[in-house]
């Protein structure tokens, strides 16, 4: 775990008496926190969405809102639902600690407060929010390797195919179209075999790359197998994605791979092209016309679309 430094957290204190805020804010400031002030709930929704603090300390009893209909506006709203929120209140009543807890604050202290104790929850839940958010960004970390081709760093099989299965339930349901252009290397048996499978792999880079800037931001492309590559076209009109894949076409012919000083590899590919169709059950028709389209690309010279 990352150790603790309370310069690296700021503290929203929520209280309607303008001196609680001064004293409390005070009191955070000298162990280092940066402390910010709302002295109503309505100010304290604003900040709280504005500033995005690591730590909510609220008043229950307000004037404009209390504190755990403010408690139950930030924890509906998926920006500020992860703030931790402790309450601290003169108010002693046991509907009140439950409403808290039940609205999903972390802690209830009741004013006036033991300062030492105050420090201490504090301290432990931001602790505990310091770990949660690591274990939120190891875990961002684990789900993209896992949908990641280590090769060549576009999507790999299992997360095109997830992607394609989802798309293809969009497309039918709302009648949208779809695309699929199913990419094969040519001769790229021949690649290895004259220069070494290290320069095959540089081509695989080399290609993934253009092919992925080539695309537009809704589309996927992945590697689904060796040299075989699929480009996912979301709202795409049959026409729109012959150009497409005529565009990739061009682009990877076009890419001078260096593999000496003095001497550049060019690569050509094969394309099959397939849309969704009204009968469509499953995404995998499509790709099996793509994979037949592209079967006759080879068939008919290869370096060139079939649909
Ligand atoms: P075609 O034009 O008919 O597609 O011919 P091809 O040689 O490309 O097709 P074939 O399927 O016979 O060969 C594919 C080759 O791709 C064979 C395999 O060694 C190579 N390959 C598959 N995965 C990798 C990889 O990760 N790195 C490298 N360097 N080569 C790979
Ligand atoms: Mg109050
Ligand atoms: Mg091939
Ligand atoms: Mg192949």
């Amino acid at each position: 775990m990352t150790s603790f430094h309370p310069e690296n957290f700021s503290i929203l204190i929520v209280d309607d008496v303008v001196d609680n805020l001064e004293v409390i804010s005070i009191m955070l400031t000298e162990q280092g926190y940066y402390t910010l002030k709302a002295p109503s709930g309505q100010q304290a929704l604003v900040e709280a969405r504005n500033a995005l603090p690591d730590l909510i300390l609220l008043d229950l009893m307000m004037p404009d809102m209390n504190g755990l209909e403010a408690c139950r506006i930030l924890k509906a709203d998926a920006q500020t639902a992860d703030i931790p929120i402790i309450f601290v209140t003169a108010s002693d009543e046991r509907d009140h600690l439950l409403q808290a807890f039940e609205l999903g604050a972390v802690d209830y202290i009741t004013k006036p407060f033991d300062c030492f104790e105050l420090l201490v929850r504090i301290k432990t839940h931001l602790e505990l929010k310091q770990v949660r958010d690591e274990l939120k960004q190891a875990l961002a970390v684990v789900e993209k390797l896992a949908a990641t081709d280590e090769l060549t760093g576009v999507a790999n099989r299992r997360y095109l195919l997830e992607i394609a299965t989802k798309e293809f339930e969009r497309a039918k349901r709302y009648g949208r179209s779809l695309a699929i252009v199913m990419l094969d290397i040519d001769h790229f048996k021949l690649v290895n075999d004259n220069y070494g499978h290290q320069v095959g792999d540089r081509v695989l880079q080399q290609m993934a790359a253009v092919a992925a800037e080539t695309l537009r931001k809704g589309d996927t492309l992945g590697r689904i197998g060796g040299e075989e590559f699929i480009a996912l076209l979301p709202e795409t009109a049959p026409s729109e994605a012959e150009e497409v894949a005529e565009r990739l076409r061009q682009k990877i012919a076009n890419l001078a791979i260096a593999i000496s000083p003095e001497h550049n590899l060019q690569i050509t590919v094969s394309l099959g092209l397939s849309v969704h169709l009204a009968g469509d059950v499953t995404i995998d028709a499509i790709i099996t016309r793509a994979d037949a389209a592209l079967y006759v690309a080879k068939a008919q010279g290869r370096n060139q679309v079939v649909s």
